[in-house]
């Protein structure tokens, strides 16, 4: 295992001790959650994390409560199809699924859930991720996943947060205001190369 790799699996750790913390209550005050739904950041591997926690700071910082895990669609294909089964009455009102190579977790995860799946394909492996995209994003007709970039970890996050901002103003507002702050770096960035070619 690679330093990179430790440190993650060591977040992924904490993460885990987070949700000992309390399944419940504890839990949504933890993370500043207001009793809207859960998201679930699952991956295929810890090596996964290094970039999927771009996700995790992500939905923190919009103060939505989550949970993530290590499931796998083919190491442990049990227990990602009880996750997802599960998922609507466990509180999860959308699943981020993370996977690289052969990456079947998100449509495993649609394919037990009618919640929507957010699919981040990882590179790596022989074909840097090309694989991954095809097999995240190419889904049969009837059963979307919602494909973000390779390591697109923090727009799945965003897009998350823009499903269940649907039913909620307050986090509507956040989105919002990221938006202008988006704005506003770039409108600075333009100011700064005008006066350059100035
Ligand atoms: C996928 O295979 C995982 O999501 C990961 O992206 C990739 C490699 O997994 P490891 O061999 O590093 O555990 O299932």
């Amino acid at each position: 295992m690679t330093t990179g790799e430790r440190a993650g699996r060591k977040d992924v750790d904490r993460l885990g001790s987070l949700f000992l913390l309390g399944t419940g209550l504890p839990f949504y005050l933890l993370l500043g959650g207001n009793g809207m739904k859960k998201v679930a950041v699952i991956m295929g591997s810890d090596s996964d994390w290094p970039q999927v926690k771009a996700a995790c700071e992500q939905l923190k910082a919009f103060s939505i409560p989550f949970e993530a895990h290590i499931m796998s669609a083919h190491r442990t294909p049990e227990t990602a199809a009880a996750f997802a089964k599960g998922a609507r009455e466990a509180g999860f009102g959308v699943i981020i699924a993370a996977a690289g190579m052969a990456a079947h977790l998100a449509g495993a995860m649609a394919a037990n859930t009618t919640l929507p799946v957010i699919g981040i394909p990882m590179k790596g492996g022989a074909l840097d991720g090309l694989d991954a995209l095809l097999a995240t994003v190419q889904m049969p007709s009837g059963l979307p996943v919602a494909t973000v970039a390779l390591n697109g970890a923090k727009n799945a996050a965003v897009l998350a947060a823009q499903i269940l901002a649907v039913e909620d103003a307050a986090l509507a507002g956040k989105l919002d205001a990221a938006r202008a702050d988006m704005a506003a770096q770039i409108a600075g960035k333009e100011a700064k190369l005008q006066a350059e070619l100035a």
